[in-house]
């Protein structure tokens, strides 16, 4: 806590706060909501394990930001609500670094609510309606001014050689009890390159994107339901639409949490993935390529794939990137996944027939 009241400290000053407490679920960083008397914020501790050019960092979400705020200004909306508003630290940058740890503050955006697990099919096309502005707030942004902030982040053939380093190297010794895991990873091996093959060669545009477009990234209106903000723009680099497409469908099509342990509740729900995709494509499918047209059936098979190989991968190196809060987590997030992937690749020409209905 010492080290918490230390960073506020650096961004309001002296001013009364009540003691922070953690908000939300993300794997990666740590979240609190800070309130004062007059008003409210949250203090994210950044991890710099896995960020560690922070100036890059914040530089690519300050530009973001202001970027959409200036958009949704012309839009007529409030501005406050549209994006996130980062506060400057004493030190005259975005963010501090406390014993080695490092902060950052923003405006908590008050009467939100975030989705962990689909419940009701309009929030995940008002979800679509969010990401697919999204994409289209950023289509004039300048990518060059982005840094990698996570190299190859979205390179699911890159990510395969990671999967392969840390079944040979076993740092944790479990390779041997997940071998049904390693088979289903290395029948697909293949199928890595297809996105990534495609970006290389240019046939497949590089745009702004989001990368992380889970479902609980989206913060919506409590009293309208309408989705004002989309958050955790850590991972905003040049990528691809299919990226954020399919990560969103992985995240958002399903009926069971990402960690569910009972596999047979784990289902792909289509009309879910039509709802999201009619809300998505509304937004931005004028702006798609025939090449990214033709691929968007794959992104959900992709997306899911890889996320599927990251958790297995890292409960293979011993739970070392991912937060995890039982044993075997990391292997249960990896079965839900594949599990998926699954029932995705069955359903391949319902989705396509989906898409170009909407298209
Ligand atoms: P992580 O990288 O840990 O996923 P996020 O930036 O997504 O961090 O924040 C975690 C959660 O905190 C969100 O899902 C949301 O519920 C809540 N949250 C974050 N920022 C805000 C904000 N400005 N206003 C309201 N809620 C927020
Ligand atoms: C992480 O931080 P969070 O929970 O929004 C991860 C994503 C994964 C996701 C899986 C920087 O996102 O790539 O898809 O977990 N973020 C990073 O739930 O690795
Ligand atoms: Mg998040």
């Amino acid at each position: 806590m010492k080290n918490l009241d230390t960073a506020i400290k650096a961004f309001i000053g002296d001013v009364y706060h009540e003691t922070p407490y953690p908000v939300g679920n993300g794997h990666i960083n740590s979240t609190y909501r800070v309130c004062t008397n007059n008003n409210s914020y949250t203090l994210q501790k950044i991890n710099t394990k896995i960020f560690k050019d922070l100036d890059g960092l914040m530089n690519n979400i300050e530009g973001v930001t202001h970027h959409i705020r200036k958009k949704s200004i012309e839009l007529g909306r409030n501005p406050y609500r549209s994006t996130l508003k980062f506060l400057t630290a004493n030190t005259g940058k975005s963010y501090v670094v406390v014993n080695g740890d490092a902060y950052r503050m923003y405006h908590y955006i008050d009467d939100v609510f975030t989705i962990e697990k689909m419940e009701d099919p309009r929030h995940f096309y008002l979800s679509g309606v969010a990401f697919g502005e999204f994409a289209n707030f950023l289509s004039d942004f300048d990518a060059s001014a982005l840094s990698e902030t996570i190299k190859n982040f979205h390179n699911t053939a890159s990510r395969y050689l990671d999967f392969e380093k840390a079944v040979s190297d076993n740092l944790s010794g479990r390779a041997d009890d997940v071998a049904d895991e390693i088979a289903f990873v290395r029948e697909r091996k293949n199928f890595t390159s297809m996105f990534v093959d495609k970006l290389a060669d240019g046939s497949l545009p590089l745009r702004v994107t989001h990368n992380d477009t889970k479902l609980n990234n989206v913060l919506f209106d409590e009293k309208t339901q309408a989705p004002i903000a989309v958050i955790d723009l850590d991972t905003v680099m040049p990528g691809s639409y299919l990226y954020d497409f399919g990560d969103a469908i992985r995240s958002g099509a399903t009926h069971a949490a990402e960690d569910e342990q009972n596999l047979d509740i784990v289902d792909f729900d289509l009309d879910l993935y039509e709802a999201f995709t009619k809300g998505y494509l509304e937004q931005c499918a004028k702006s798609l390529t025939k090449t990214e047209i033709e691929l968007l059936p794959y992104a959900s098979i992709m997306l899911t794939f890889e996320c599927g190989m990251r958790f297995l991968t890292d409960h293979i190196n011993g739970d070392t990137y991912f937060k995890v809060h039982r044993n075997g987590h990391n292997l249960d997030r990896c079965r839900t996944q594949f599990k998926l992937v699954a029932e995705m690749e069955k359903n391949l020409d319902k989705m396509r027939e989906i898409i170009e209905k909407h298209i």
